[in-house]
Parts: C-alpha cells; structure tokens; sequence
C-alpha cells in the first residue's frame, strides 16, 4: 500500500430523513469524502440524487465532495457541477461522443476530472485518456443501484489498471460493493481509495467512527 486508504461515503445510502446528523456523524467518523451519484433514468435503469441534494450535501460540509454522474451526455451539464462546488467530476467515458473533450472542460471548469470503469467496459478502449485524469473509479458491480452483488470477474481488470499506474499517473479507486473483504483484498493490491455503501458503512446499527476504524485496522 502506498499510504492510507481514503473512504469516501455513498450518500445515496444515507438516511435521508437525518442527512444533517448523517453528515456530521459521518465528518466525525473521519470520512474523507462524501460521494453522490446523480442518474438519468436513461444512462442507467434509476433515478439517483439530484441537484439539489448535491446543493444541500455541499453546504452542509468542507470536505471534499465527488459526483459519479451516471447520464447521458455529461458534457451538458459540466458548468453546472462547477457552479455547484463539486471538488471532482467522474464520468462514464461511453457515456459522452468525445469524453476527452468533456475532460478538458471539466479541468477547465476548475474540477478534478475522474474516469468510471463499468464490468463490461474495456480498459483498452480508453487508455489513452489515462494520461489526462487524476482518477479512475473501478466498478464492483453495474451501476445504478447500491446493496448489489459484487461480480468477481473485475479483478483482472483492477490488476491491469494498477500496472498501468506508474505509466499514466493515476490512483484505482472503488466503488460498488466495497464489502470489508475486498477492501481488505483490494488496498494491499494498490486501490487506494473505496467509496461505501450498504456493504460495509450503512445501515449497521453500528457507529461509522467504529466500522471506519475497523477497516483501517485491518488495513495496517
Ligand atoms: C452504484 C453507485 C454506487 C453505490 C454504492 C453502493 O451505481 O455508483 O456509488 O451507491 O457503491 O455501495 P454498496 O456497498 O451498497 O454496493
Ligand atoms: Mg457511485
């Protein structure tokens, strides 16, 4: 591992009924992010989070905050997200004609710009647009929806992308399915950041601060 492994939560498996006391419970735990995955109902068979639950999440925190968009044309909207103080934009590269383009516009909207690997899609295709992102997101499972079941054939695919590390100048960060078991599998083998849902963080009956700590011990 080449330094601490960051967790960035999944708020949309927050309760939101608390999302205020969701927010600062988690602040507490020492989460270092907070992710929010915005969906079309066309790109993907779901409606996630919205605009203003992403307004609402911005200003409730000055942790860093990332929004996996999972639409269709994302370029559309780039100004938008930056308008909305989001620290980093990950995007589908399929879901965009041009993803190196929207990339472009997103580092000059003042944005971290991030690529989303789904199962199915092939690292091959976008290897090139490696040299210009700071991150890519490797998905556990398809997107569109939390409390799924990992799908295990991905490995080859993360083992791949962290060769291709020192090359393109990266980090492999997770996101679906980040059960304790893989990230205790998966952040010796150089992912270095995990985004929790259902599998490991929500919905424990359990205080975050003790199912973080939990995980980094486990990591040491
Ligand atoms: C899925 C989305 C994810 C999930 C999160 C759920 O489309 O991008 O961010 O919300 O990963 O985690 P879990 O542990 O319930 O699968
Ligand atoms: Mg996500």
């Amino acid at each position: 591992m080449d330094g601490e492994i960051a967790f960035s939560a999944s708020m949309m498996c927050a309760d939101y009924g608390h999302l205020e006391n969701e927010i600062r419970a988690l602040e507490e735990a020492g989460i270092d992010s907070f992710h929010i995955d915005i969906m079309d109902g066309q790109f993907v068979r779901n409606f996630g989070m919205g605009i203003h639950d992403l307004q609402y999440i911005r200003s409730a925190t000055k942790k860093k905050v990332e929004v996996h968009l999972m639409i269709n044309h994302p370029a559309r909207y780039v100004e938008m997200f930056a308008k909305a103080g989001v620290d980093m934009l990950y995007i589908h590269p399929e879901s965009q004609y041009h993803a190196s383009i929207t990339i472009e516009e997103i580092i000059s909207a003042g944005m971290t710009p991030a690529l989303v690997i789904s199962p199915g899609l092939m690292t091959e295709g976008i290897l090139e647009l490696l040299y210009v992102v700071k991150r890519v997101l490797v998905m556990g499972v398809n997107p569109g929806n939390a409390g799924q079941t990992y799908l295990p054939f991905i490995e080859e695919k993360i083992r791949n992308l962290i060769k291709l590390r020192d090359k393109y100048k990266f980090e492999v960060y997770w996101d679906g399915h980040g059960s304790p078991a893989n990230i205790h599998k998966f952040a010796p083998l150089g992912v270095s950041g995990f985004v929790l849902g259902t599998a490991a963080l929500f919905g424990k009956n359990r205080p975050y601060g003790e199912i973080l700590a939990e995980l980094k011990a486990g990591l040491k």
